[in-house]
């Protein structure tokens, strides 16, 4: 989706008119649907922030290429809206799927979101794992040759060693990393048999920023416990290791709140929802929006939902519950496993409780236009957002800025979001009795949230996605600057 179309002739200036050099690295590519004579790129949310950061600074974006458009990007034609530097860094296939389906997908993903029994240990990934962020710090360290000043920002967990071999490769630039996903307690940590290798590499960043603060205290812990106990104690913010100071912040993600703002008042979202309610029959609608993936807890929802038709036979044919999952990572076993459960699990309900005119559940498996989903977001009376662990869950800020007054937001305590949005519904997501009342509970009091939302949405507006990065990025720049032991001041929601 493009989102606004980006102004090419835009300066390049920071708030104190001095031109700023960045150098932004993730795992994918920030532009999709790049093909000759394009007329729009497609950025996905996230995206979509560090790419008007970028737009706005003299930027370079290098990311791990998935092949798509890397001979497009390659072949030097322009890439329309895009006035920074793309560089694709590719693989063989072999030593892709090690690094991204193995080692970032088959053990850091499943083991920081607790899952060590979904862990798949091979050293054979760790090598080629070390590879990818190896070869990406030297396509960095070239680049950063000709920019000493340039700040470097690496974007999660598959290129947590980068800062380590660019140290290595004698980069003197400053370096931030960006945790995307939880930072688990020291316990479940310690599992990792690379532990030692990862938090040492982490130590070579100049700032790490994690969602919460209890991710940033789990780190503490764990340094404490692998370093050396007396690098972090509680209340820190700064760990001096080896002659280098690495300051560690709670950033917590926020959305495009004025881009979902205008959405949710345009004309043509109206329709769709209005045309979306008409289609449903029903009194009441739930709903989930996630990716397809077994941290989200979709299987968990739907268990809490068949027992709450079982216990309040009331509510059949008269609430349906719409569950939107996206098709992720379709490469990894687990990914496949939990998709045949969900299925499994909506036919089930459907078959015991629906008939001709009604269907319990509606399973949408494909991504929708973010416009659809706000539509979506507009017509429901409750939204499930019951992640089994969550970084943060933009959903759950998208789905408050977008509601109607009088819906509620379902929300799991295990989420950074319960930490960044107090006042909700908050369930433990394998508490499926608690669920299932609170179901019921939100059903039958419509309205009981709309003052705690409107200071979300004002908390939203004030602190946005867009305030986030420039938040990380001029504390890396005052790290430059500032006294080491002081705290720089920002702005949280
Ligand atoms: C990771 C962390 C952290 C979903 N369905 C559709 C669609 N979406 C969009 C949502 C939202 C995004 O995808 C999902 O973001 P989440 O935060 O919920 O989850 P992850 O993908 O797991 O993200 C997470 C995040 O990084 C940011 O740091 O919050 O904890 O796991 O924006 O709206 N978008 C469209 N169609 C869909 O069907 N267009």
């Amino acid at each position: 989706m493009l989102k606004s179309k980006p102004s090419l002739s835009r300066r390049k200036i920071n708030n104190s008119g001095a031109e700023q050099e960045l150098i932004i690295v993730s795992n994918r590519c920030p532009v999709s649907n790049l093909r000759k004579g394009a007329e729009s790129i497609s950025i996905g949310g996230l995206t979509s922030a560090l790419h008007q950061v970028a737009m706005e600074q003299d930027a370079t974006w290098v990311f791990v290429s998935d092949n798509a458009n890397y001979e497009y990007i390659k072949s030097g034609e322009e890439v329309p809206g895009i006035n920074y530097n793309l560089v694709p860094v590719k693989f063989p296939e072999k030593v892709y799927k090690a690094y991204y389906n193995g080692y970032s997908n088959s053990l850091i993903w499943p083991l920081f979101h607790y899952f060590p029994d979904k862990c798949l240990f091979s050293d054979q990934d760790w090598e080629h794992y070390k590879t990818v962020n190896e070869e990406i710090a030297k396509n960095i360290a070239e680049i950063a040759k000709a920019k000493p000043n340039a700040k470097i920002w690496i974007q999660d967990y598959h290129l947590l060693l980068v800062a380590d071999y660019l140290r290595k490769l004698g980069v003197g630039n400053k370096i931030g990393l960006f945790l995307h996903i939880p930072f688990p307690t020291y316990e479940i940590f310690r599992i990792l048999p690379q532990r030692q290798e990862l938090l040492n590499a982490m130590l070579c960043y100049d700032l790490v920023g994690f969602h919460t603060k209890s991710y940033v205290s789990n780190f503490r812990r764990s340094v404490r416990r692998l370093v050396g106990q007396s690098l972090a104690p509680a209340g820190t913010y700064v760990i001096e290791n080896e002659g280098h100071s690495t300051h560690i912040y709670d950033f917590p993600i926020s959305v495009d709140t004025q881009y979902i703002l205008d959405l949710n008042e345009a004309e043509a979202t109206h329709k769709l929802s209005k045309d979306l309610r008409e289609k449903i029959r029903q009194p009441y609608i739930g709903l989930g929006v996630d990716r397809l993936d077994y941290t989200k807890g979709i299987a968990h929802r739907l268990k809490a939902l068949d027992l709450f038709f079982k216990l309040n036979p009331k509510y059949r044919g008269k609430l349906t519950f719409i569950q939107i999952a996206v098709p992720s990572r379709s490469q990894v076993g687990e990914y496949d496993k939990i998709k045949n459960e969900v299925e499994e699990m909506v036919a089930r309900i459907n078959g015991q409780y629906g008939d001709l005119s009604w269907q319990p559940v509606i399973f949408i498996n494909r991504s929708v236009p973010f416009q659809k989903l706000v539509s979506y977001f507009q017509i429901a009376d409750f939204a499930l957002i019951t992640p089994l662990r969550d970084g943060m869950n933009l959903v759950a800020k998208e789905f408050l800025l977008s509601k109607k007054p009088e819906a509620s937001l379902i929300l799991s305590e295990l989420a950074g979001a319960a930490e960044a949005l107090p006042g909700l519904d908050f369930v433990n997501p394998y508490n499926i009795s608690q669920m299932a009342e609170c179901i019921k509970d939100v059903i039958e009091n419509p309205g009981k949230q709309s003052e705690v939302t409107l200071s979300h949405v004002e908390g939203l507006k004030n602190y946005d996605v867009h305030q986030w990065a420039r938040n990380f990025l001029s504390m890396l720049s005052e790290i430059e600057r500032s006294d080491e032991s002081t705290r720089p001041v920002r702005q949280t929601i």
